[in-house]
C-alpha cells in the first residue's frame, strides 16, 4: 500500500528547514571548523562524484540492507510480553524498511535506503565518558552477546504526524547505563550519532546542519524501564536505514528523541543541546513528548497516520505510555493548548 501523504505533515523538511535559514545561521556559528565539516571532509572531490559512488553502491533491495557482519547471536529474540499493542496490527517490514529519516543519508527523501550502500556500520565503537567512575568503549558486537535480548512491540509516533507498531530487539537502555557506571552528579546523558561522510551522503551533502546529530535526556527518562536500545527488527538486525547498529527508542517521545548510529554516550550535569532544538526551537523542544494536546506551530498533533493507511486515528497522549511515564512529567498539558514547542 502506498502512503498517501496529507500536505501537513510532508512539512518538516520543505517547510521549517529552509536551507537558506542554515545557511545564515551557521554564518554566525562561532564553532570553529564545524561549518567546514562538509567540504573539508568530502572525500570524492566533487558532488556529481560522490553521488555516482553511492549510486553504484545502490543496494539490491530495502531488506538487502541488513549488514551481513552484523551479529545474529540471540535472534529472533523471545518477546517481552509486558510491551504489547492492543488494537493495531504490525506495520508491514517492506514499509519499515522504504519510508524512513535517517538526515545523515538525506533529509529531503524518505526513501534513503538506496543510499546507504557505502555504509559499513560494523565494526561499532560505543565511547562512553564524563561523569563515569571511569571512560569505557564497548565493542557493540561484543555488547550485543553479552546483553540478554529481548523482543518489544512499541507505537512509534513521529513528529511529522505519521505512525507505526513494529517489533524491535535489543536491550533496555538502563542495562548500557548501569554498565557505563555513572556518577550520581550526572544529570543528564548525551548521545552523537555517527560522523562518516564518506559513508553517509547526507552529511557532505547537507552542510548547513550540525553534524554529528546529537540527543539528550534526563538521567531519571534514559533510565525509565521503557527507554531502549534495538540493534533488530523484525527478528533480524537492524537494516542500515532503521539506523544500524543501534538506535535508542524512546516510544513516549517524538522519534527524533532517539538517535541513530550512536557512537558515544556522555553523562554530563548540566542541560545539553540538542540537534533539532537548535535548529528551530520554537518547533522543537526538549522534552518533545508525545502530546495530542500540544499542535506542533505548522500541523495537529491530535491525529497521526499509521503508515500503510490513508486515514487518520487519535494520537494519544504519552503515545498510550503514560502508565510509564507520566509520572516523570508532572507539568505535562493534558488539556488542549496554543501551538508551542514542548
Ligand atoms: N542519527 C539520526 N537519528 C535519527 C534520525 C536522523 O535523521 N538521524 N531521525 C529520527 C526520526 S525523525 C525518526 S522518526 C526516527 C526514524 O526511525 P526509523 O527510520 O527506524 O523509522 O529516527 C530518529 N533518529
Ligand atoms: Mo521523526
Amino acid at each position: 500500500m502506498t502512503p498517501i501523504l496529507p500536505p501537513d505533515w510532508q512539512g518538516r523538511e520543505r517547510d521549517a528547514t529552509p536551507p537558506d535559514l542554515y545557511r545564515q545561521r551557521r554564518a554566525f556559528l562561532k564553532t570553529a571548523g564545524l561549518g567546514a565539516i562538509g567540504l573539508a571532509a568530502a572525500p570524492f572531490g566533487c558532488g556529481s562524484d560522490r553521488a555516482a559512488a553511492v549510486r553504484a553502491a545502490r543496494p539490491t533491495g530495502p531488506l538487502a540492507t541488513i549488514p551481513e557482519t552484523a551479529p545474529r547471536d540471540g535472534l529472533p529474540a523471545p518477546r517481552n510480553p509486558a510491551y504489547t499493542v492492543e488494537g493495531r496490527g504490525l506495520t508491514e517490514r517492506e514499509l519499515t524498511a522504504t519510508y524512513n529519516n535517517f538526515y545523515e543519508f538525506d533529509g529531503s527523501s524518505k526513501e534513503v535506503w538506496p543510499l546507504t550502500g557505502l555504509y559499513e556500520p560494523f565494526p561499532w565503537t560505543l565511547r562512553v565518558s564524563g561523569l563515569v567512575e571511569q571512560p569505557l568503549t564497548f565493542d557493540l558486537t561484543n555488547l550485543i552477546r553479552q546483553m540478554p535480548l529481548e523482543e518489544r512491540v512499541y507505537r512509534h509516533r513521529c513528529v511529522e504526524a505519521w505512525s507505526m507498531v513494529v517489533p524491535w530487539s535489543g536491550f533496555p537502555l538502563k542495562a548500557l547505563i548501569d554498565r557505563c557506571r555513572p556518577l550520581s552528579s550526572a544529570q543528564y546523558v548525551r548521545f552523537v550519532s555517527a560522523d562518516r561522510p564518506r559513508e553517509m551522503p547526507g552529511i557532505p551533502g547537507q552542510p548547513w546542519y550540525e553534524w554529528p546529530y546529537y540527543e539528550a535526556l534526563r538521567m531519571d527518562e534514559a533510565t525509565n524501564e521503557l527507554a531502549f536500545v534495538a540493534t533488530g527488527l523484525y527478528g533480524e538486525p537492524l537494516p542500515k536505514q532503521n539506523g544500524s547498529p543501534l538506535h535508542v527508542i524512546l516510544p513516549w517521545k517524538y522519534g527524533y528523541k532517539g538517535p541513530k548510529a550512536v557512537v558515544a554516550l556522555e553523562f554530563v550535569r548540566e542541560r545539553p543541546n540538542t540537534f533539532w532544538n537548535d535548529l528551530q526551537p520554537q518547533e522543537y523542544g526538549f522534552l518533545s513528548n508525545v502530546n495530542p494536546n500540544i499542535p506542533h506551530p505548522r500541523w495537529t498533533q491530535a491525529t497521526e497516520r499509521p503508515l500503510g493507511y490513508d486515514r487518520k486515528i487519535p494520537t494519544l497522549l504519552f503515545n498510550g505510555y503514560g502508565e510509564w511515564v507520566a509520572g516523570l512529567y508532572p507539568d505535562e498539558p493534558t488539556t488542549p493548548q496554543p501551538p508551542t514547542a514542548r
